[in-house]
């Protein structure tokens, strides 16, 4: 909003020139989400509470019993702090905004049902998993949909570390696409199961994304670190600064010991608009690095079940997903935490390496 009514000023007053850059609109994003919740924060967890929005807890973790009754859905705040920053940072002409938005809302909703459905029958029973999928699908085809009609579509993926080579998927990219969002959603959603386990890899990914987004939208460093060049994404860099912004301003509250917890409408919408992301800045496989740790976690829950039913009822996990295993095992939360947000810097700065190292 700023851009659009302040930066036509520029001609007048140069100071107000500062509005036309992505780099000082994205900054002020994060700023304005972070304090924003910051601020709404307590506000909005007194609100949750007041609402009897408690988490039920399952019983066989026996460490997370203290954790009853922590309000959940979160997410919400994510969603409110990182929607108004947008909306007062990114240019609203800019058709990737709106798309990007309607990816993380479409899938937010998703999650909003199913967190509803929850709190209706005062336990951990949610909607179907056949109706969530529906759900999911419907966002994520939608928003394909979109990004087929925008005027830079390509149906090539870059492969990581090489040079040259890129492989075009053809009609294929379209379920493709829709495959990355809703695996990104759910995996996502598989790894908010500590304090802050989600949301810290998330933040990294949306430093990496901006990163990403902010050179595929720019003529020169685009030709310069041999990306695809697509005219406008860059301005999607805002969204993923606010995004960090709202990511670290949840995780003041989510830290461990968690005073709120994010709820599906939070994991659901970060992991399909990371998904989302990847596709915007043509760095679609370089997600699978960059989300290592939620990929790890998906793994961990598939290769326990098919081992389970290979072996006929033996676990290759104490408990899956994987921080369950750890936990299991006597490891302190707040360790599991920590380790698993290094693992994920470390992966940010590998995917980061992909600019140069071909
Ligand atoms: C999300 N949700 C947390 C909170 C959060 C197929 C199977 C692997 C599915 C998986 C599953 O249900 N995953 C969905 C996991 C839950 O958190 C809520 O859910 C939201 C995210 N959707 O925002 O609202 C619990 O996680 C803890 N938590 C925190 N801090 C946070 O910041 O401590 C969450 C956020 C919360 C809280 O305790 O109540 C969850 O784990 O339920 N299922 C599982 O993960 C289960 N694993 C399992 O059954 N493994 C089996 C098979 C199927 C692979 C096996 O290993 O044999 C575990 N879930 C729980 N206990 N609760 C089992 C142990």
């Amino acid at each position: 909003m700023f851009y659009n009514l302040l930066s036509p000023l520029a001609t007048d007053i140069s100071l107000f020139n500062v509005f036309r850059y992505i780099t000082f609109r994205s900054m002020a994003a994060l700023v304005t989400a972070l304090v924003l919740s910051i601020v709404c924060g307590p506000h909005f967890i007194a609100w949750l509470r007041r609402l009897k929005c408690g988490q039920y807890i399952l019983e066989d973790v026996p460490a997370h019993a203290a954790k009853a009754g922590t309000p959940t859905m979160g997410g919400l705040l994510i969603m409110f702090t990182l929607c108004v920053s947008v909306l007062l940072w990114a240019d609203l002409t800019n058709p990737y905004i709106w798309q990007t938005m309607l990816v993380f809302v479409g899938f937010g909703a998703v999650g909003f049902w199913d967190d509803m459905t929850k709190l209706r029958h005062h336990q951990n029973k949610g909607i179907s998993a056949r109706a969530k999928l529906a759900g999911q699908l419907v966002v994520a085809c939608a928003a394909m949909l979109c990004l087929v009609f925008n005027d830079h579509y390509t149906s090539t993926l870059a492969i990581p570390f090489l040079k040259d080579v890129s492989l075009n998927l053809g009609h294929l990219y379209l379920p493709f696409g829709v495959f990355l969002m809703v695996a990104a959603s759910n995996a996502v959603n598989l790894t908010d199961g500590l304090d802050g386990l989600a949301i810290g890899p998330t933040i990294v990914a949306g430093i990496v994304f901006a990163i990403f987004i902010y050179i595929t939208g720019h003529a020169v460093f685009a030709r310069y670190l041999l990306v695809d060049y697509v005219p406008g994404v860059g301005e999607v860099a805002v969204f993923c600064a606010a995004l960090v912004g709202a990511g670290l301003g949840f995780l003041w509250f989510n830290a461990y010991p968690a005073q709120v917890f994010m709820g599906d409408v939070g994991s659901l919408s970060l992991g399909g608009v990371l998904g989302y992301l990847a596709l915007l800045s043509k760095q679609e496989l370089v997600l699978a690095v960059v989300g290592g740790l939620f990929v790890a976690e998906t793994l961990s829950v598939i290769m326990q079940v098919s081992y389970f039913r290979w072996t006929g009822g033996k676990r290759l996990f104490r408990m899956a997903p994987l921080h369950h295993h750890f936990e299991l095992k006597g490891v302190p939360e707040s360790k599991i935490i920590i380790r698993f947000w290094i693992t994920s810097i470390m992966l940010g700065l590998v995917a980061l390496s992909v600019l140069k190292l071909r």
